[in-house]
């Protein structure tokens, strides 16, 4: 049979299980998109590109599985880069297809020409300019394989308009790739298991890795059984479970003061699925200076890229711990415990009183009384992003999907809808701030179309609140384009979308309003005011150490 490149792309992300692709059309990429006009698989038209690489980015996030987004060439392309970009810093597994000019006007600045293969070459794990249409049959399949195996990330891919349009014979179709694991060392096994068990003080410091591999479960078996204590990344919350006595909460810029304190009092510090980010490790040189480092991470480039480690297995975790678990002692540290327990009193994390609705931690809190351990909660960047962290239980892995690594405003609420699509038994919320909302408010059409069950709850406190922040405690108070003179009614620009709209502040029962918007079935926007001196607390300075924590110590 013959087929053209555009048939033979649809056939195969068919075959690789891709039920629904966002995407906007162009002149560069009609002839594929003709093809998925004849497709089992559901277009999503978004209305911008990056809320399609976003919605992509929610479908992967969300399941562990490679989501895949289309985009024209030129300004669809170019739309699509922040999106690709965050998907690298936080390894999450997408697929970005973008139309490109025909092979023969490459280069020639032709109508909407733009290099995307060099643009996407620094933000992807790996990227290709298709030049025949036979080459699909080799490059679709060894997308997925990269983008999902090993370290997951972003893999673009540019198919010129004449690539699209060539017609071949297809005898034989390509067979999934699977990625091969590597063997693990079992002396090194054997020697970290030694190292745990002669340990006084031992800590686990836990990420996204723990996620990406589905270690969870095995890393509970793990703590559990030798009573190592448990902090995470903003990236690994919902790995371990907040009712754990062995967990410590989040560590790092944000983190509780306890959980800072005792890092450094640790002798052994478990690295494992981490990659020793500035916002979690504070100043790197007195990170855990009194400790051992064993670092177990998917990819060979974090070993030793920030922090010298004692020893170190570029491996899946998953794997690791199950191997290392047989030779761990069962312990029950006693004094380290007692030590931990002790801590936690003395340097507690301070939860206001409770009867300011709006404070931001209650907020929180009173959002997650209405929700299921299930539900998917993504948020924007910003200081609702870290309130979120502080004050949310995530008891789940896949539960908690944020922009950590690129940090990037207008993430959360397209990333919510993917979740939505990609999990249509479970409810999506995004908790959004003033500012991010705005960054990818047009997807409101989206959802008005798709009518998923998603809520956007908006923490409105009429500033760029956490640079706001910033400016308070590092600046001299100086403030400057941090203050929103106008912003919109949410509430209102939901309803001219067709979708509900609430606003909290107008309320006389506030939390009654929040229970009834939750409680509704389908897509809803809420609106919330805040108070705009409310701060992040405590809080690490930008390169000081963790050790050193402002504010937080009381409410008043
Ligand atoms: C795309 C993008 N631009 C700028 C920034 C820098 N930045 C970080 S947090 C922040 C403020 C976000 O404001 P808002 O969404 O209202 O959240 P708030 O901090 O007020 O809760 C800004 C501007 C960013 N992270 N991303
Ligand atoms: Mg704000």
């Amino acid at each position: 049979m013959y087929y053209s490149g555009a048939q033979i792309l649809i056939k195969l992300l068919e075959q690789f299980g891709i039920k629904k692709i966002p995407g906007i059309p162009g002149g560069a990429n009609l002839p594929i998109y003709s093809a998925l006009a004849d497709s089992s698989i559901e277009h999503i038209l978004t209305r911008h590109e990056q809320g399609a690489g976003f919605i992509a980015q929610g479908m992967a996030r969300s399941t562990g599985k490679a989501a895949v987004c289309f985009a024209t060439s030129g300004p669809g392309a170019t739309n699509l880069l922040t999106a690709i970009a965050d998907a690298k810093l936080d390894s999450v597994p997408i697929i970005a297809i973008t139309g490109q000019v025909p092979t023969t006007y490459l280069g020639t600045d032709a109508f909407q020409e733009i290099d995307t293969y060099g643009l996407t070459l620094p933000i992807t794990k790996h990227n290709f300019l298709v030049r025949s249409a036979k080459e699909l049959l080799d490059v679709i399949p060894e997308a997925f394989r990269i983008a999902g195996g090993g370290r997951p990330g972003p893999v673009a891919i540019d198919i010129p308009k004449d690539v699209q349009l060539e017609k071949i014979k297809v005898s034989k179709w390509p067979i999934p790739k699977k990625a091969s694991g590597k063997k693990i060392d079992q002396k090194t096994i054997r020697e970290i298991a030694q190292e745990i068990n002669k340990a006084k003080r031992p800590l686990l410091y836990i990420g996204g890795g723990i996620i990406s591999s589905g270690a969870h479960l095995a890393l509970r078996k793990f703590s559990g059984k030798n009573s190592i204590p448990v902090t995470s990344t903003l990236m690994g919350l919902g790995a371990f479970s907040p009712q754990d006595p062995l967990y410590l909460g989040m560590l790092g810029m944000h983190g509780a003061r306890y959980t800072n304190l005792l890092l450094k009092e640790a002798d052994l510090l478990l690295a494992f699925g981490v990659r020793f980010d500035d916002r979690a490790t504070g100043n790197i040189k007195e990170f855990c200076s009194q400790a051992k480092i064993i670092h177990i991470d998917i990819d060979h480039a974090e070993i030793d890229k920030l922090k010298k480690t004692n020893i170190s297995i570029a491996g899946d975790i998953k794997q690791a711990l199950e191997q290392i678990l047989p030779y761990l002692r069962r312990d029950a540290r006693r004094q380290w415990l007692a030590h931990v327990v002790k801590f936690k009193k003395k340097y507690p994390f301070f939860m206001p009183a409770k009867k300011d609705f709006f404070q931001p931690l209650n907020f929180i809190q009173a959002i997650s009384r209405h929700l299921a351990p299930q539900d998917i909660i993504t948020t924007d960047v910003g200081q609702h992003q870290m309130w979120v962290a502080q004050a949310y239980s995530f008891s789940r892995p896949r539960t908690f999907l944020t922009s950590g690594g690129l940090g990037t405003m207008g993430f959360g609420f397209p990333a919510a809808i993917g979740a939505a699509l990609a999990n249509p038994d479970k409810r999506a919320i995004c908790i959004s701030g003033d500012g991010s909302f705005l960054m990818n408010i047009q997807e409101l059409a989206t959802l008005a179309d798709l009518n998923l069950d998603v809520a956007a709850i908006i923490m409105n406190n009429q500033n760029l609140g956490l640079v706001r922040q910033q400016q308070e405690l590092f600046y001299g108070k100086k403030y400057i384009g941090t203050f929103f003179k106008s912003n919109p009614d949410f509430t209102k620009i939901a309803e001219s979308f067709g979708i509900r709209g609430y606003d909290l502040g107008k309320a006389k029962q506030p939390a009654k309003m929040l229970g009834e918007a939750l409680r509704k079935k389908g897509p809803c926007v809420i609106n919330a005011p805040i108070h705009y001196a409310e701060n992040v607390m405590p809080m690490v300075a930008p390169g000081a150490a963790n050790s050193e924590m402002i504010g937080g110590q009381e409410y008043e």
